[in-house]
């Protein structure tokens, strides 16, 4: 059940008050909506801490193992409503709103979600950290507090428009900042006898949020760095001189790190300034780090008992040519001890099978910017070639391929071989990705060290996405369950699975999608003005653009129905909502060519009276953790039709299974596990696999016969030639040439599966009994089973509930 802390409303109407005249400096009568948000944000943020107190007491006296997981990005999504929910005192702030004349719903929208991240990554390591905090798992997440976080996206004439994201501009209620707590970050310089001097000392200030579990007293924190000068960097001989710009450069430089998260999901290649982002964020989180350990602990011998440092992506893998630095330089230990400690400590997630998404930096650029690093790379490179020599003798094609440093065309230092040589554990992110990566990826190392690869599949926070997300299916599953309970262990929902078979449980679920699509019809209409039909099924893809998730194709399936329903075809078509959400990165042209595709499409189904009886789209602008929480509730059909071997995993797939969705979708990534729970029947599967699209691209693929060989395929690659006048021929003309993605090869087999979906939705009693099915076999994707595992498999952490 939830906490209640058993405050009386009256008691949280003080506290507000006073938080109002003490923190605002404020009257009731002159307060503005933004004090009483923050006061109401700082009143429950009071409480929390409160818990945080006694958690962190409860672990300084046990003295546990605690992981830290290092990140670039968090996606936290809101607080307020979380830390209402979490902290059990949504009732309580209910009725003291209302008795101050508030609108709970007003305040709620000017809680700023900090954008910290991009997509899935960032995501994850949000539900990753609530999960460790609801299983009383000892954890302190790392990232950088970027001062802009991912762009926030309109659309002008069709196209994607970027603007600053300044999430921080009326304050962040939920932080506090330690600037007393600076740490020294070293740039440039140079190595005498193994000794750095750095050019350039940047301060790294902390601040933290707090990280509440559920339904547990545990409360953990994030801790989030931003880039200040250092004293030293303010140059004073300019300024005196009268040239202050020149003065504040300086600055502006240093502070600078923290300024921006790259708004990119694939390679951002060798731009020194992310790599500045890295090191940064890995020399704070391990000073850190290493301080926490000696509150309790001395020497290094206990280290790696305690410590146990997780790598999301090879973003952070910096840090083990920095641990190894500290131990080298500043503590003194030998090679060897030190390197035991290194290889005891780190664990290393992958989260990508793109060859061109694994991070390489130049060795150039790391010898200009981190001097020590480099040497302290080669060394661990030279130990690592003998292991390799050994294992292998006179095999250079394996020192060659296996090597940290790539020679050519170019010497670079690839970060993953960094990441899988200095860790303990090294995992993919799905069972299929998992598998891919020991065949292809990362193949020469599984062979090496099969004992190091595992697979951990991910999972989502149930609280995020079911509870505050879906309040309506989480009071009827609450209902038929008996209790809340089942938001902490999601294997549960299995309990669900006869109410499948009970038809006035069918409608209730029915009833809850309806409501849940005019929700999102209201908005859809606010924000872009097309009138979505609550009745019509909400067909949703949701996720960042990007060729190989094929957005393409679901588009070519639109076109396919325009020229049916023209040409009078409209036997077997059933109304849908075809509902996008993403971002694409600015620079990535195609993908932003492939948005402005679906704009265009998406005005002449909703300006055409004869096509809008059967499709309406809306493409509702800047997707983000708020707008998948209104998105995925009203989800009727979940579209994960990326091109099988190329997404790792994938959440929204799991996320819009855990709420009724059923999907279509391809043997890719997470999709294969979510099949084989829900039940082939109940989910909706086409095109190639892993294995047959390798092959078809190693036969020598031709997409042009494709399109000669299928007359409504023509049509269809004809229509977006010439849609608006041909001013996206190169869509087309890129489809036929080259189709990296081989959309042409799995089209034919897409369209008949949505004509095979089409016809499931026409009866919908049958559908709704696959909804209800669909959530009671999804339990495995709660992160909390994703935790469990880590924790099983690769950290060893014991829970440590509060005593
Ligand atoms: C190098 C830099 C530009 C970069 C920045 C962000 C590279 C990658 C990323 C983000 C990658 C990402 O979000 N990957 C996704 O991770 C999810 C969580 O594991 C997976 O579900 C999803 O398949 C994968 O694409």
């Amino acid at each position: 059940t939830v906490a209640n802390d058993g405050v009386p409303a009256d008691e949280f109407e003080t506290d507000l008050l006073r938080n109002l005249a003490h923190q605002r400096g404020t009257t009731r009568q002159s307060a503005s909506a933004q004090d009483i948000y923050q006061a109401l944000a700082l009143t429950v943020r009071d409480r929390l801490v409160d818990r945080y107190v006694k958690t962190a007491a409860t672990y300084y006296e046990t003295n546990p193992r605690f992981v830290y997981y290092l990140s670039a990005e968090y996606m936290l999504g809101k607080q307020l409503p979380q830390n209402l929910l979490y902290s059990g005192l949504q009732n309580q702030a209910r009725d003291a709103l209302e008795k101050l004349g508030l609108d709970p719903a007003e305040l709620e929208d000017l809680d700023v979600e900090p954008g910290l991240g991009n997509g899935g990554l960032g995501r994850l390591a949000a539900c990753i950290l609530d999960a460790l905090a609801t299983e009383d798992i000892p954890a302190v997440g790392y990232g950088i507090r970027y001062d802009l976080g991912i762009f926030k996206q309109t659309f002008e004439d069709g196209a994607q428009v970027e603007r600053p994201d300044d999430w921080t501009f009326y304050g962040n209620p939920w932080e506090f900042a330690a600037p007393d707590d600076q740490q020294p970050v070293g740039f440039y310089g140079k190595v005498e006898d193994g000794k750095w001097t750095p050019d350039e000392i940047v301060l790294g200030e902390p601040s933290h949020m707090l990280v509440p579990g559920y339904g547990t007293q545990t409360v953990n924190l994030i801790r989030l760095w931003r880039a200040r000068a250092s004293r030293a960097s303010f140059d004073l001989s300019r300024f005196g001189e009268g040239r202050y710009g020149e003065a504040v450069d300086a600055i502006v430089r240093s502070e600078n790190i923290s300024k921006v998260l790259y708004p990119d999901d694939s390679t951002e290649l060798g731009r020194e300034l992310r790599l500045k982002q890295q090191h940064f964020l890995v020399t704070c989180a391990l000073r850190d780090i290493v301080r926490r350990y000696r509150l309790r602990n001395t020497g290094w011998d206990a280290f790696t008992e305690k410590v146990t440092i997780q790598l999301n992506d090879t973003h952070p893998v910096m840090a083990v040519a920095e641990l190894m630095r500290v131990l080298l330089d500043e503590e003194g230990l030998d090679w060897d001890r030190a390197w035991l400690i290194v290889r005891g400590t780190f664990a290393y997630t992958c989260h990508t099978l793109l060859p061109e998404a694994l991070e390489t930096w130049p060795v150039a650029l790391v010898e200009r910017l981190l001097p020590r690093h480099m040497e302290i790379i080669y060394l661990i490179n030279f130990h690592f070639l003998q292991e390799v020599e050994q294992a292998y003798p006179g095999d250079t094609g394996r020192l060659r391929e296996l090597s940290i440093i790539q020679e050519e065309p170019e010497r670079r230092v690839r970060m993953a071989h960094l990441a899988v040589v200095g860790a303990k554990a090294v995992n993919g992110v799905a069972e299929l990705h998992s598998k891919l990566l020991r065949e292809t990826t990362l193949r020469p190392f599984a062979e090496l060290w099969p004992e190091r690869f595992h697979n951990v599949t991910n999972g989502v926070s149930p609280r995020r996405f079911m509870l505050i997300a879906n309040p309506r299916l989480t009071g009827l599953i609450s209902s038929r369950l008996g209790d809340h309970d089942w938001l902490r262990d999601l294997d549960r929902l299995s309990e669900l699975e006869p109410a499948a078979d009970d038809s006035a449980f069918r409608d209730q679920w029915r009833e809850v999608k309806r409501a849940n699509r005019r929700d999102l019809a209201r908005y859809a209409r606010a924000v872009t003005g097309v009138a979505l039909d609550p009745d019509a099924m909400a067909d949703v893809m949701i996720k960042r653009f990007h060729e190989y998730k094929r957005q393409l194709l679901r588009v070519m399936h639109v076109i396919t129905l325009i020229h049916r329903i023209r040409r009078g075809e409209t036997a077997g078509l059933v109304p849908r909502s075809v509902i996008f959400g993403g971002k694409a990165a600015p620079g990535y042209y195609a993908a932003k060519r492939i948005m402005r595709l679906a704009n265009a499409v998406a005005d002449v189904v909703n300006g055409d009276q004869q096509l809008s009886a059967y499709v309406r789209m809306a493409f509702l602008p800047n997707y983000n953790v708020s707008g998948a929480e209104l998105i995925i509730p009203a989800a009727d059909l979940s579209e994960q039709i990326s091109l099988a071997g190329k997404e790792a995993s994938g959440t929204s797939n799991m996320k819009l299974a855990l709420n009724g969705a059923l999907t279509i979708g391809t043997l890719d990534g997470a999709n294969v596990e979510i099949r084989d729970r829900v039940g082939a029947d109940n989910f909706f599967l086409f095109g190639l696999d892993a294995g047959q699209a390798v092959a078809l691209k190693q036969a020598g693929y031709r997409p042009r016969s494709w399109y000669e060989a299928d007359w409504e395929l023509r049509e269809t690659i004809d229509f977006i030639a010439t849609i608006d006048g041909g001013a996206l021929r190169e869509v087309a003309d890129d489809l036929l040439n080259r189709d990296e993605y081989l959309t042409l090869a799995d089209y034919r087999a897409y369209i008949e599966c949505q004509d095979e979906v089409a016809h499931a939705w026409e009866d919908r009693d049958a559908w709704t009994r696959m909804s209800i099915l669909n959530a009671a076999r999804s339990g495995f994707f709660s992160a909390d089973r994703t935790v469990r595992d880590y924790g099983r498999e690769i950290w060893h952490t014991p829970a440590v509930p509060e005593a």
